[in-house]
């Protein structure tokens, strides 16, 4: 511990929480119930967070909507009823709304206010914070909570700015509605978000035109409204429930077929082909990402992963009458190395005479023109594009702020050769700083909502301890942050994900590094390294300071 001289030590919060999603909610809450001084800023007009943000045509979420909420009340949990198995956008954001007033935290939050920028005080280890409307405010510590997936991404196609027509990105989609109807459309992406939105718009539109590059294992979400007896039925065994996904090691969720989905041990390869079948057959059945709760070696093993890709190809060929069009959409990469596709009628979409697929694996997009977009020889003419591209995921966000920690120092600059944290949550330059959901935690692979709300727990029990021990600055260290990188990439390089391009390694965005970007070791262990933090008094790999005065 080292002493260092006050300057100003005045603040206006303890604490200064970015973003209203679940993960900022979660830690107002948890902060009032510290009794630390709190005060949230949200950029959007709402709370809601990335279903504020996300509100394409088709949009559900692709975990069942009895688990993606929050675990840390009963009173939300007993009071709040989903109405359907996969609630939309405009559901999860009214459910947020709830969380706020049923918790009264909306006295804590202003939304409509973006954090522009954010300095470290090094003479006295404080934030100083600027709004957009240029609010200066000083905080102890931080919290950011921007989300995983926050920043999207446009390739930067030539001529992108001549377009003569609309364009949209998913991710940004006006809350008045888009109307499509009569439009030719077209659809560059076909990840989650693309998939569900082909499926929603294909009958509204004139013609559409789905720009195609590599196939995803798309899967039936099988959405339905919310029987009252499975609510009901949750709702009683919550507890039971919470602990399952919260020691369900990959993935975080356990429903299946309206049970609790029973862990799966051993290998694929020993079991029988009838058993593996009936197992399938289940999951298929169940609908949604139910396939992450197979036999777990199929994130390790080629030929145990190559038993479930095959399963799941067969089902796109049985799915795609025309032979030609079903190996264009088959993927041929390991099935879960890439996220799932939660889709409803997604390949049925193909049949209608108004939907066109554009296959872009050997000829890519040459250019956004005023009228469209061309490939090769092929102008298509367009009313409309919608960007369905993906995110800069984990470091986005960050990197896309002005926060500048010690000497200046920004995220952008740290993390230009790629992520650099300490176990997701802190990283080496920014004191007093703590990320949710962010670079170098599991939550690409785990349920974001309990990661947060462990995080932020984690942060909580750290802050108390430090007013204990009278210490009022905690910082990782480089070398902490470079043992986690290589950790992150020793436990990535241990599973199937480096085979296949994807936004858990960075590789949906040209140059992006995937060092440190995500940890791939499973909850279990990733917990054992906050708690061995705790356990330790964060005397390795932290300095801890105290400003005097
Ligand atoms: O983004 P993506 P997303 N030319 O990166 C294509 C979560 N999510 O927004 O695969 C042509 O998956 C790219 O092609 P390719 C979920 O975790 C959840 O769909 O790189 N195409 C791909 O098809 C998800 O995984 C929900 O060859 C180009 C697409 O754009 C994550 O968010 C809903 C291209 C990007 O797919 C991201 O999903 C939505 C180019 N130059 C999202 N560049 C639910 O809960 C990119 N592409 C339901």
């Amino acid at each position: 511990m080292t002493n260092s001289t006050n300057t100003t030590s005045k603040t206006d919060y303890d604490v200064i929480i970015v973003g209203a999603g679940f993960a900022g909610l979660t830690a107002v809450h948890r902060m009032r119930e510290l009794g630390f001084s709190v005060r949230l800023f949200e950029a959007g007009s709402d709370v809601g967070g990335t279903w504020y943000w996300n509100q394409y045509p088709g949009l559900k979420v692709d975990v069942e909507s009895v688990e993606y909420s929050l675990s840390f009340s009963y009173v939300i949990e007993q009071e709040w009823t989903w109405s359907e198995r996969y609630a939309g956008p405009q559901e999860l954001c009214r459910y947020a709304n709830f969380v706020a007033d049923r918790l009264d935290l909306r006295r804590d939050i202003q939304t409509g206010t973006r954090i522009d920028a954010a300095e470290f005080d090094e003479g006295c280890g404080i934030w100083a914070l600027t709004t957009n409307s240029g609010e200066q405010l000083r905080s102890r510590f931080v919290i950011m909570c921007t989300g995983m997936l926050n920043q999207p991404v446009k390739p930067p196609f030539k001529g992108l700015d001549s377009f003569e027509g609309k364009q949209y990105h998913s991710a940004r989609w006006p809350k008045e509605g888009v109307d499509l109807s009569e439009q030719r459309v077209g659809v560059i992406g076909t990840g989650s978000s693309g998939v569900q939105i082909i499926s929603a718009i294909a009958s509204q539109v004139g013609h559409l035109h789905v720009f195609h590059r590599t196939p995803g294992y798309c899967l039936p979400l099988r959405n339905c409204v919310m029987p009252e007896e499975y609510s009901t039925r949750v709702k009683a065994n919550y507890g039971e429930w919470r602990a399952a996904e919260r020691y369900n090691s990959f993935g975080g969720w356990v429903a299946l077929n309206y049970q609790i989905g029973k862990p799966v041990t051993g290998s694929a390869l020993d079991a029988t082909p009838e058993e593996r079948q009936a197992l399938f057959d289940e999951r298929w059945e169940s609908g949604g990402l139910s396939f992450y709760n197979v036999y777990p070696d199929v994130y390790t093993d080629l030929k145990a992963n190559a038993v479930l890709s095959k399963y799941l190809q067969d089902k796109i060929r049985e799915r795609v009458k025309d032979p030609k069009l079903a190996e264009i959409l088959t993927p041929k990469y390991p099935a879960l190395t890439k996220r799932l596709i939660a889709e409803t009628n997604y390949y049925e979409v193909y049949e209608q005479e108004n939907v066109e697929l554009v296959d872009l694996s050997k000829q890519g997009i040459d250019e956004i023109t005023p009228k469209g977009v061309r490939v090769g020889d092929t102008e298509y003419a367009l009313d409309c594009i919608v960007f369905a591209t993906g995110f800069d995921a984990m470091i986005g966000s960050l990197k896309a702020m002005d926060v500048r920690g010690r000497n200046g120092l920004t995220f952008a600059e740290h993390w230009d050769d790629g992520a650099r944290t300490h176990m997701g949550l802190m990283s080496a330059g920014f004191p007093n700083l703590f990320i949710i959901n962010a670079a170098g935690s599991p939550a690409p692979l785990f349920q974001p909502i309990i990661l947060g709300q462990e995080q932020v727990q984690w942060v909580g029990r750290l802050m108390i301890k430090l007013a204990e021990r009278n210490i009022n600055c905690i910082e990782t260290t480089s070398k902490a942050e470079d043992d986690w990188g290589r950790l992150c990439d020793e436990t990535l390089s241990a599973t199937l994900f480096p085979l296949t391009d994807s936004w858990y390694i960075g590789k949906n965005v040209p140059g992006k590094s995937h060092t440190g970007l995500a940890y791939f070791g499973g909850m279990e262990s990733y917990r054992q390294a906050m708690t061995d933090a705790e356990v330790s008094a964060y005397a390795d790999d932290f300095i801890l300071t105290t400003f005097e005065g």
